[in-house]
């Protein structure tokens, strides 16, 4: 390789790597929770988690698809990213060698949406690339952190008491930032009883999509408890509301579903519909669109963070790289493992250290032992797809 690591503020755009990738597989493992996790669209009590892995030169990269088993925080589903990978995208990697991010991001350009399944590729790819080039993902990308802050994200609960008990619980982990899924009858008198308690937290809400622009004045009511952020509040595709809302409330807007593309990213900003954007690898498409948005609110001043989609921690891990990039101002929705799954899919798992920070690994790829014994344990089903030699 001619690239000196050492000269590049983004080695990945520098390298000239040819990858033929020979095979492709996919498989879902099923993951208990420990606890149920429930959102303003619904409850889950175990997560169906989409592995994508690819091979090449007896290196084997490693992705997650992060779509859910129903179509509700996007329309994407785990079947429909198996048949849109199976069918549309394996067969565009395998097709010939690939010669960078940029490269694999417009062989998939003309498939529109399923950002999902385009960005479980870019993953495994961006894993591969790593390790076939003795780097850390967070270096190859161009981190610039050794550490990362995180937050947790505490789903609606049955009762308040057991709300306030987990909030106990993750400060006392350390964690540097609570969230709290809100919806209509789960806001104000939660919001206020949790301020009341923990007046100096840094303190968020998520709404997923749960109110319209008739409820600016239950939204402004929040105004009063100096929250960090209220997230998507209004409908999955919308800008042109939130920007009217943002006008009329103190407490900054964070958008995650209505962010799907850069060009998105770019509008919401233009007309004001945020302040801060949440960034989700997966729900814009990969790493080649994740970068795009980061630079982007980089240059305009627009705080990021990394949000989360309940992944094992093979998603985990990369979300830890992105977050430590430079436009990671604010803790991400990056837990450590033990916070969802008793067991994890890697090794060492995921550990929040006391101070509310995550290490960002240096070793090459994701950085974690990837425990093929206990995903082969669970594993639901699989599928391969390979290069025609
Ligand atoms: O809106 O951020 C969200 C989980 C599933 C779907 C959407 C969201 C979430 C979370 C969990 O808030 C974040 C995490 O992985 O810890
Ligand atoms: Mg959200």
């Amino acid at each position: 390789m001619q690239v000196h690591l050492e000269d590049a503020s983004r080695p990945c755009e520098l390298m000239t790597e040819q990858i033929a990738v020979e095979k492709i597989a996919m498989r879902t493992v099923r993951l208990p929770l420990n606890e149920p996790f429930e959102t303003s669209f619904g409850s889950i009590e175990s997560r169906l988690i989409f592995l994508v892995s690819v091979e090449a030169d007896g290196v084997t990269g490693w992705g997650e698809v992060v779509a859910a088993e129903q179509p509700r925080y996007s329309y994407e589903t785990a079947g429909t990213a198996w048949h849109v990978i199976l069918d549309y995208l394996a067969p565009a990697v395998l097709a010939k060698p690939v010669s960078s991010l940029t490269d694999l991001s417009s062989r998939f350009a003309s498939f529109r949406g399923h950002n999902m399944a385009k960005a479980g590729l870019e993953l495994a790819y961006m894993d591969l690339l790593a390790r076939a080039t003795g780097t850390s993902l967070s270096r190859l990308i161009g981190g610039t952190r050794d550490r990362v802050p995180v937050g947790v994200s505490l789903g609606i609960q049955p009762t308040l008491e057991r709300l306030l008990d987990r909030v106990e619980r993750y400060l006392s982990l350390g964690y540097q930032r609570i969230k709290l899924k809100i919806k209509p009858g789960w806001d104000f008198e939660v919001v206020r009883e949790v301020r009341r308690r923990h007046p100096n937290i840094m303190l968020s809400v998520d709404a997923n999509c749960a109110y319209t622009f008739a409820d600016t004045k239950k939204l402004q009511a929040l105004n009063d408890f100096n929250l960090l952020m209220i997230e998507q509040p209004l409908d999955h595709d919308d800008l042109i509301d939130h920007a009217k809302l943002q006008s009329l409330l103190t407490t900054p807007i964070c958008l995650d579903e209505s962010i799907t593309t850069p060009a998105r990213a770019r509008q919401a900003i233009e007309i004001g519909s945020c302040k801060i954007i949440n960034i989700k690898i997966g729900r814009v498409g990969g790493y080649s669109q994740a970068l795009a948005i980061h630079d982007l609110c980089y240059e305009n001043s627009i705080p990021v963070w990394c949000g989360g989609m309940l992944e094992s921690g093979i998603g985990r891990a990369h979300n830890i790289a992105l977050a430590s990039l430079p436009g990671f101002s604010l803790p991400g929705d990056i837990s450590a493992s033990s916070r969802y799954f008793a067991r994890d899919l890697i090794k060492p798992e995921v550990t929040v250290d006391n101070d509310g920070t995550v290490e960002v690994p240096k070793a090459p790829g994701l950085g974690f032992e990837v425990d093929l014994d206990y995903i082969n344990s669970r594993t639901v089903s699989a599928e391969e797809v390979l290069a025609r030699s």
